[in-house]
């Protein structure tokens, strides 16, 4: 059994015994144990046979054997005893943004609630808001929870969609049958969140690659199963969510045509066959042929084939979408998008001064191993005070901390000194200006009172960006993916205002918000806004996410040229010293 599956066996059973009323020590130490093993710095079997997952903090004895019970034998009767005494529907309740363990236990106490069902009928009829500790407001919460979720469906994140797709593709790439095998769809062309799994390979026999895929353990349910393609369910990283796998399997002079076709977009194919027919050729999924002579065959052995065949430059997939990338390909104008190795150092990222996990020293040390040359910190300002954000003499005590780390660095390294600075409800700045002058980087973010009008929302960051201390706008919309709506906000008025103030726009790399989008990412190139990609890291393993926004920067149609962090360290420093208090 994965180490991701047992991190959510044990998640699940501290979750069911929270809804329970267990002791909350207890519940604690599963989560804290799963949180661990998503941590662990190596495999865990490996762990296991070394004895170093014994020393591991936050895995106590209880849950060590727990652990290597289901490493060893795939089963665990402790959770198949707690799993049987829950109702089946009462986990999936924990999705609705806002309720958690102890709200379902009162639920289901009070008003019996075992299901999704159950709790949309009980708030429709009002029930809920007679439950002793919840009222009108909560049962209006619960109701928007419900609708967010219907509207999201079962879409998953693409860090939860690539922890899922990689044993697939371990197997399937490992099977003595296959060819070529790749992952398309949606998770290809790095959409914001991903609905099922689309991986393709290539064989002479197929099936038999087929059959031992729906054997897999990890495989909950076999949805359909034939000789090309076989579709399953995997259990996802939340409770009792599942997500689809499709997995088909063409002959490798087919594998271009259906990698192209399993890619999409949707509307990128159609076009795409649109523009075949208009050459008398007929494109699907398995071939490009003559219309009226269907043995006349165009082989491809790859994409690049297939596209140079309809006359175009190779469309990278993030790009296919219908929305340009034909005139471009066709004329030869293309941008060379942007790739993670341009990036040479980033900002906003927390550390132990406020609510990241890690030192300054081993954030610093994080991004030198991922062969940065800077690291912009950038914790949060005093008024966030459930973030621990910074007073005015901590900030202090860190650029002296910052300076020490940057003498012994002695120029192999730079720290730069910046603070994620909340936007108060008016659009003044946490900080006064005499703090923020001494900063190198602002980063302002939106952290409260989100329930704004969407023109007071909009006047209050429009004016935050025209500070002459604010370099750049954080997390522009506030939203969670699959989980928080974002605020009220008119993105184009923001977009000028950044424009005409010189301020940068970040695209948060966390794959939680991935904001901005796309699309107003590229709309805001058109208007000359410079482009940063941060991580809004909490951890060093955070810094990983940044190759989330450059999916973002790929989806924006963005060049090296346009993001502000491509640029070498003497650059970058030279950049934001001039943009400080900038005379504007
Ligand atoms: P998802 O799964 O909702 O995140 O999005 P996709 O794009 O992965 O969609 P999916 O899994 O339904 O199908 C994978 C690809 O197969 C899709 O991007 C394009 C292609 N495809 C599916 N259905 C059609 C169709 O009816 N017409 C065309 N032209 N292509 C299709
Ligand atoms: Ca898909
Ligand atoms: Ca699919
Ligand atoms: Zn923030």
């Amino acid at each position: 059994m994965d180490t991701a599956r047992i991190a959510q066996i044990l998640d699940d059973m501290g979750t069911i015994l929270e809804v329970q009323g267990e002791n909350p020590f207890r519940c604690r130490a599963y989560h804290n144990a799963a949180q661990a093993l998503h941590g662990l710095p190596g495999d865990l079997t490996e762990m296991i046979a070394d004895g170093s997952l014994a020393e591991v903090p936050g895995i106590g004895e209880t849950l060590y054997s727990k652990i290597v019970q289901l490493a060893t034998t795939g089963r665990l009767p402790a959770y198949e005893k707690l799993r049987a005494q829950t109702p089946p529907g009462l986990l999936a309740l924990l999705r609705v943004p806002g309720v958690g363990p102890k709200k379902i236990k009162a639920l289901h106490e009070a008003l019996d609630i075992r299901s999704l069902a159950d709790l949309r009928a009980a708030a429709e009829s009002g029930r809920i808001a007679k439950v002793k500790g919840f009222g009108a407001k909560t049962e209006a919460n619960i109701l928007e929870g419900i609708g967010f979720l219907e509207t999201t469906g079962g879409r998953i994140l693409q860090n939860e969609a690539l922890a899922l797709v990689a044993p697939i593709l371990e197997f399937v790439r490992g099977h003595a049958g296959v060819i070529r095998a790749e992952p398309c769809g949606s998770l290809r062309r790095r959409a914001e969140t991903i609905g099922d799994l689309d991986v393709l390979f290539s064989s002479k026999a197929p099936a038999a690659v087929l059959d031992d895929f729906v054997k897999l353990p990890q495989v909950a349910k076999v949805l359909g199963h034939g000789g090309t393609k076989a579709s399953v369910l995997l259990p996802g990283f939340k409770a009792d969510q599942f997500v689809q796998c499709d997995l088909r399997g063409v002959a490798d002079d087919q594998f271009a045509f259906a990698l192209h076709y399993f890619t999409g977009s949707k509307a990128h194919n159609i076009a795409m066959r649109k523009r075949a027919l208009a050459r008398e050729l007929s494109l699907n999924e398995y071939a490009l042929s003559g219309v009226k002579d269907e043995s006349k065959e165009v082989p491809c052995r790859d994409e690049a084939a297939l596209f140079k065949a309809l006359g175009l430059e190779f469309i990278p997939p993030e790009l296919r979408e219908d929305a340009g990338e034909f005139e471009a390909a066709e004329t030869g104008t293309l941008p060379k998008l942007i790739e993670p190795g341009d990036l040479t150092g980033t900002f906003h990222c927390h550390t132990d001064w406020s609510d990241g996990d890690a030192t300054l020293e081993e954030m610093a040390e994080g991004a030198r191993s991922l062969g940065m040359q800077y690291l912009g910190i950038g914790d949060h300002s005093k008024s966030l005070a459930m973030a621990r954000g910074l007073t005015v003499d901590r900030v202090r005590d860190q650029w002296r901390a910052i300076d020490a780390l940057n003498a012994k660095y002695a120029g192999e390294f730079r720290v730069f000194k910046g603070t994620e600075c909340d936007i108060l409800g008016d659009g003044s700045l946490d900080f006064p200006d005499d703090v923020l002058a001494g900063f190198d980087y602002v980063v302002a973010s939106v952290h409260s009172r989100f329930k704004m009008s969407k023109a007071e929302m909009t006047d209050r960051i429009v004016r935050a960006i025209s500070h002459p201390y604010v370099t750049m706008l954080g997390h522009a919309t506030g939203r969670l993916l699959l989980s928080r709506a974002p605020y009220e906000v008119d993105l184009d008025a923001v977009i000028e205002a950044a424009a005409e103030h010189g301020t940068m726009i970040e695209i948060n790399a966390s794959p939680y918000r991935l904001d901005m989008d796309a699309v107003h990412c590229r709309r805001a190139r058109k208007k000359g806004v410079t482009i940063v990609i941060n991580p809004d890291a909490h951890s060093v393993a955070g810094l990983g996410d940044l190759s989330y926004g450059v999916g973002v920067a790929r989806r924006a149609w963005l060049t090296r040229g346009d993001v502000f962090n491509t640029a070498p360290v003497a650059q970058v420093a030279k950049r934001l010293e001039a943009l400080r208090g900038r005379g504007r």
